[in-house]
């Protein structure tokens, strides 16, 4: 057929099918409210905006919404940018672990395997190491693996999870991702069924939720977390958010829990999550236990402890019925390999059929990358006592931990010392969630210029000090209430100057709305 015929084919086509309309047809104005029949705007553009996906238009994350993208323009004007907006450590100055980099090293370049010299540059359980990875990739770290990863690696989560909650793991019920927001995707995109799907959110939650759950077309209800409780989960206010839901003809299906808590920094209690799992079972809902910031605790009154654990400890019929997916990844603890998108997802009394076509989304992707795989097996497979690699790397583990202890409560404290600002401890994960008090001209001004109150702050604080904060509206607060969240990465030496930049910041915005 030639081009001519071809086009005409096509043109027939769209009148007899009504289904295609050509670019002069369209007025981009003119497609509001009748999207779905056009296909191209003034302009000849199929990409639109006003013919995009009405999902994706109203998604919204505000770790890197307004703030973030002013906080971009400032850096790339010349002006020095704090980026306490994300949970990104090596992006502050945290360096890599050693012993993880040198395995991926060797994996990725495995002719340095070949070397004569390879025992004088990498350490021996390094070397092995490599050596039964690159064995168990066929074709090694260039080649896609498994579309739920790399057998070998999900057999070393699977045992992960084994030793840490004294459960055995399936490692066909374990899936590798690129980190674990695709997990979480895949999870949510697999329960959502249309908009009267419920899923439970803690609010404030961390914008992944909010933003996936409308993507994926279904309902977020939310449950408060109680700031006065620091921020305890309450077991009350969680049967009201299921209760309100109902009456309103929703499906309430799973429940999201973050913990420790992002970004509100709290570390569930035991008896906590014992009522949230009977709470689950009671309801019969699917519990999402987001736990990827399990290492990071800085308070030995609650160490972490494993929605899986607590259950299986429960007994019947908890143990057996309550259906829990519980998330982890590479991209916090001590190591913060946030670049190298390693994640995974453990899936406990949840149907072989439901995980069959789970497996068969994540085929769509092919392969979770490789080197994130390798980062997980080193992450859930550390080097043990009487390994050449082990002592390095529990200092640096322990090093790094204690400095996150020591600047959770350098921050913590200096938000207490603020006027108008109360600020719960940060008992875990990476961040500090202070509610700050506005004075009403503050408010009042924010109004006039069409901004939340906590969004015209954060944007003074970016312009006057380069300190790159989250409004609290962006993870969703009390009505009438004003927050923050910053990270509490910048390193110790750093710190100083960022409490008082801060401090000081604060004090001439209170005055000057006073
Ligand atoms: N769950 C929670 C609670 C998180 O905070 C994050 C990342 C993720 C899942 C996903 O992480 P990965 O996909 O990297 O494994 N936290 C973001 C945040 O709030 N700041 O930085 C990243």
């Amino acid at each position: 057929m030639s081009r001519s015929e071809i086009s005409r084919a096509a043109r027939l086509l769209m009148r007899h099918t009504g289904l295609f309309k050509l670019g002069p047809e369209c007025s981009s104005a003119a497609v509001v409210g009748t999207r779905s029949k056009f296909t191209h705007s003034k302009e000849g553009k199929v990409l639109h905006p006003d013919l995009l996906n009405a999902a994706v238009l109203k998604t919204q994350y505000a770790v890197r919404g307004e703030l973030y993208l002013r906080a971009e323009e400032l850096r790339k004007a010349g002006k020095e940018i704090i980026f306490t907006n994300v949970g990104n450590p090596h992006a502050l100055g945290a360096k890599p672990m050693t012993f993880p980099r040198q395995v991926a090293s060797l994996c990725i370049a495995p002719f340095l395997l070949e070397r004569p010299d390879v025992e004088t540059l990498f350490p021996k359980d390094a070397i092995t190491r490599a050596k039964k990875i690159l064995a168990a990739f066929k074709g090694g770290v260039g080649a896609y693996t498994d579309s739920r990863g790399n057998p070998l690696i999900r057999e070393e989560v699977a045992k992960f999870f084994e030793e840490r909650d004294g459960v055995p793991s399936n490692p066909d019920h374990v899936f590798l991702t690129d980190g674990a927001s695709v997990a979480v995707r895949m999870c949510l995109n697999a329960v959502i069924r249309d908009e009267n799907d419920g899923i439970l959110v803690p609010i404030p939650q961390y914008p992944l939720y909010s933003a996936s759950i409308q993507l994926y077309g279904g309902t977020l209800v939310p449950y408060y977390l109680d700031e006065t409780k620091n921020w305890a989960l309450s077991i009350d206010s969680l049967k009201k958010s299921v209760k309100d839901a109902r009456a309103q003809g929703k499906h309430v299906r799973a429940m999201v829990f973050i913990n420790p808590g992002n970004p509100t920094g709290q570390c569930l209690s035991e008896e906590n999550l014992k009522e949230l799992i009977k709470f689950a079972y009671d309801e019969q809902i699917v519990l999402m236990a987001d736990e990827v910031y399990q290492e990071n605790v800085y308070q030995d009154e609650r160490p972490f402890i494993s929605a899986r654990k607590v259950m299986h400890a429960m007994g019947e019929p908890y143990r057996s019925s309550v259906e829990l997916v519980s998330f982890h990844t590479v991209s916090k603890g001590a190591g913060g390999e946030c670049g190298l998108r390693g994640g995974c997802m453990e899936m406990t009394n949840i149907h072989k059929g439901a995980i069959e076509e789970i497996y068969k989304c994540a085929s769509i992707n092919l392969s979770p990358n490789t080197m994130g795989q390798i980062s997980i097996s080193c992450l859930v497979n550390p080097p043990k006592p009487g390994d050449d690699s082990y002592e390095q790397y529990n200092k640096e583990r322990t090093e790094e931990l204690a400095s996150l202890r020591r600047r959770a409560h350098m921050v913590t404290n200096a938000f207490n010392n603020l006027e108008g600002v109360t600020c719960n401890f940060t008992e875990g994960a990476m961040y500090s969630f202070p509610r700050i008090r506005l004075p009403p001209k503050a408010i009042e001004a924010a109004k006039k210029m069409g901004k939340a109150p906590d969004v015209l702050y954060c944007l003074r604080l970016l312009e006057a000090t380069g300190i790159s904060t989250v409004p609290g509206s962006g993870f969703g607060q009390e009505e009438g209430t004003f927050h923050l969240r910053t990270t509490i990465l910048p390193r110790e030496e750093v710190m100083n100057t960022f409490v008082s930049k801060f401090s000081d910041f604060h004090q001439k915005f209170i005055k000057e709305f006073s």
